[in-house]
């Protein structure tokens, strides 16, 4: 690792590597060796537009020759290349590519927008951009041709599809790469940057090694009971943690098994594709598996292949975790995890109570786990607490962030999660709040302060604070609670146009906006976010 991510400890490291965790594998070799496995089977299948299907060998070698590609453009170990791909198939093209050459993708969603994208450029001093022309409506080109225009660093911006004033991805030179022809990486480097939910007003970017992911890939996939017949189906946004690595695309190539893209999340996208494909196992966030649990009964597909849901990224009611069975006859897994590292499951041979009830176990017996008071003192066990962790695929510290990595982990390297939970006797996990600053919108996590400075932007506003509300459906919702400028008028959707309009994903613009004249503040004189959020949780005045 570099001066840019703190490294574990060498006592930490030489354990892991000892236990046989680290095993000093890059995802360039390990991909090689599947594809010499299993030359002919299928890795990835795209259904979107002309079906593709492309076997282990020919990831292989795309994968390989993209590479000498983007050597050949002057990208190189150690640079960053934003990608903000939707789910096809080019994305484990451009990603592999890139790890081979030890450059490093930063994982971006298709739901960013100017001011997030904007961000990653100039924050990771990106060399490369990768978007899709058109997605859903909306042109990520426009969006390349502002960014690259404010971010000096930015050379390249590579297009899936029509390049318009760009490159098209399929433009940069094909070439076979010779092996020793290049610098190649180091299984303890990092591999990507993967973006974090955030309670600050800028994400912070979360720096993973080869050696750390892999171990948490093989890890998902003795738990989720992963081999070369799973099929796993990308529902969720390829680059999102959850989708990615738990046991996601990239455990499922790990295992030699074949990764089904989604071209969408609704049931009548994704269920055809699990009876045509035979999806054997899935992730999804908690509203989206309400929306399946309930289309399931109805549904002419035969979802027989399916055995394991996955469900996390948010808590999971115990009343919908208890449909998922009896609905979709498969089981599920509840997951708990966390781009920084820290993933917990439920077993699939856990009992169906500890299956609805907790949120599991964590994925590896070198993962440490305190559950501590506001004093950082450890609480009676079973009482509930703040969540710290520890281990071998957690990372000590965000990428060039020594500020607040201060206030992120202990002394001696635990990540505090911000979340509230607590442990039952069997040692599994139960989430049961949380002490951050984040609001967790069905998944969708928003750090209030992000929105609060896009707000502050507005001429008519004199001060905002950004809170949840209870919703049914996606858990959480956000309402803004505004305080005008004397004599100012503003709607609440001319507000939410605004936000909308300044560049930030549309998942972040406010549910609700409420007009007040003061804030309720807290003994110290802060503005109390608990006597707003408990404020806009009552029912509204008729
Ligand atoms: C996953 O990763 P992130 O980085 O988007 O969000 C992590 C946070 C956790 O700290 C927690 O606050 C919340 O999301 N969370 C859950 C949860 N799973 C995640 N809260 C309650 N119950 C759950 N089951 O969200 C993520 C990464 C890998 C696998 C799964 C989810």
């Amino acid at each position: 690792m570099t001066a840019d991510a703190p490294a574990w400890p060498a006592d930490f490291a030489g354990h892991y590597r000892a236990a046989g965790y680290w095993r000093g594998e890059t995802f360039g070799q390990m991909l090689r060796a599947r594809a010499e496995q299993y030359p002919d089977r299928f890795a990835v299948v795209d259904p979107a537009g002309d079906l593709r299907r492309w076997t282990y060998g020919e990831l292989d070698r795309r994968a390989d020759r993209l590479a000498a590609g983007f050597l050949h453009t002057g990208i190189g170990r150690g640079d960053r290349v934003v990608v903000q791909l939707p789910n096809v198939a080019e994305f484990f093209e451009v990603v592999f590519a890139l790890f081979r050459i030890g450059a490093l993708p930063v994982f971006a969603l298709p739901a960013h927008r100017e001011i997030e994208i904007g961000y990653f450029c100039s924050f990771s001093e990106a060399v490369a951009y990768v978007i899709s022309d058109r997605h859903e409506g909306f042109d990520y080109r426009d969006l390349a041709t502002r960014v690259k225009a404010q971010t000096p660093t930015l050379r390249h911006v590579f297009v899936v599809g029509e390049p318009g004033e760009h490159t098209a991805l399929s433009a940069v030179p094909r070439e076979p790469v010779r092996p020793g022809g290049y610098d190649e990486p180091q299984a303890s480097d990092l591999a990507f940057l993967q973006l974090s939910g955030g309670s600050t007003g800028v994400p912070k970017l979360i720096p993973r090694t080869h050696d750390d992911y892999l171990y948490s890939l093989r890890g998902s996939n003795e738990i989720c009971a992963m081999d070369e017949n799973s099929v796993y189906l990308v529902v969720l946004p390829a680059a999102h943690n959850f989708p990615l690595s738990s046991p996601g695309s990239l455990g499922t190539l790990c295992a030699g098994g074949r990764v089904v893209l989604c071209p969408g999340p609704a049931p009548e996208t994704a269920f055809p594709l699990i009876a045509g494909e035979g999806v054997t196992i899935t992730g999804l966030v908690p509203p989206l598996a309400l929306v399946w649990t309930q289309a399931a009964p109805n549904t002419p597909y035969d979802l027989g292949s399916l055995k394991v849901l996955l469900v996390g990224g948010a808590k999971f009611s115990e009343e919908a975790a208890r449909r998922v069975r009896p609905t979709l006859d498969c089981t599920l897994q509840q997951v708990f995890g966390m781009a920084e590292g820290l993933v917990s499951y439920t077993r699939l041979d856990d009992d169906e109570e500890t299956i609805v009830t907790t949120q599991g176990r964590p994925i590896s017996p070198a993962d440490e786990i305190r559950i501590v008071d506001d004093e950082d003192k450890d609480v009676i066990p079973g009482e509930a607490g703040h969540l710290l962790t520890r281990g071998p695929y957690t990372i000590r510290g965000y990428w060039r962030a020594p500020e607040h990595n201060v206030r992120s982990f202990t002394l001696d390297g635990f990540y505090r999660t911000g979340d509230i939970a607590r442990t039952t006797p069997s040692g599994h996990l139960v989430v049961e709040g949380r002490a951050k600053d984040q609001i967790n919108r069905g998944g969708e996590k928003i750090a209030p302060e992000e929105v609060e400075n896009v707000i502050l932007g507005h001429a008519a506003v004199h001060d905002v604070s950004v809170v949840s509300v209870p919703d049914d459906y996606l858990g959480e919702l956000t309402c803004a609670y505004v305080i005008l400028r004397e004599g100012a008028e503003l709607r609440p959707a001319a507000l939410r146009r605004f936000v909308r309009e300044s560049g930030l994903a549309a998942y972040k613009v406010p549910d609700r906006v409420e007009f007040v004249d003061v804030f309720p503040a807290t003994g110290v004189g802060k503005v109390s976010k608990r006597d707003l959020r408990n404020t806009a949780a009552q029912p509204a005045h008729p």
